[in-house]
């Protein structure tokens, strides 16, 4: 298998669920990404030591979604220069409204690209990705392009 060019990182294994979205339309598109937990909080050294590893790997930009007093994409954001694409996930009694706020409020300085919560917004990062790594990737371009059209066909003009 190709070596990774999209990390998809996530707070806990519980957010694989949501995170997949990412992954699935990499995979669609042939772009190789890898998923790891590692959580800004409970594994900090552990999530320190993958990003800095990160770019030298051939990671060119890091998916993070995570939960609740959602710090893992800025933490990602604060340990890598690659960009960091957040998505905010609905496991909180506050059903992701906390993380996306913690996501997307970054203080001046260290930017955090933020997405929709939920699965929707892993399935937006990844396509985002894909457009990152389009700008200078001629075949990847070209198949975000068959990508968008399939799902162009594939909605109904008709509504019943
Ligand atoms: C966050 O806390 C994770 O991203 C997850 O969404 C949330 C809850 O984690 P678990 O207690 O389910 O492992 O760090």
């Amino acid at each position: 298998m190709a070596d990774p060019r999209v990390a998809i990182v996530m707070g806990s294994q519980n957010d694989w669920e949501t995170m997949r979205g990412a992954q699935e339309v990499l995979e669609a598109l042939a772009i190789p990404c890898e998923a790891r937990v590692f959580s800004a909080h409970r594994t900090p050294d552990r999530l320190r030591t993958y990003l800095e590893a990160a770019p030298g790997r051939g990671i060119e930009v890091v998916i993070a979604g995570a939960g609740g007093a959602a710090h893992l994409a800025g933490v990602c954001a604060a340990h890598t220069p690659l960009p960091v694409l957040g998505v905010p996930i609905d496991s909180s009694p506050l059903k992701g409204l906390d993380a996306l706020l913690s996501t997307v409020q970054m203080p001046s300085g260290i930017p955090v690209a933020t997405f929709a919560i939920g699965k929707a917004g892993a399935t937006n990062a990844g396509l985002f990705a894909a457009a990152i790594l389009a700008r200078a990737d001629l075949p990847v371009r070209e198949r975000l392009a068959k990508w968008r059209e399939a799902q162009a066909a594939a909605v109904p003009e008709l509504p019943y």
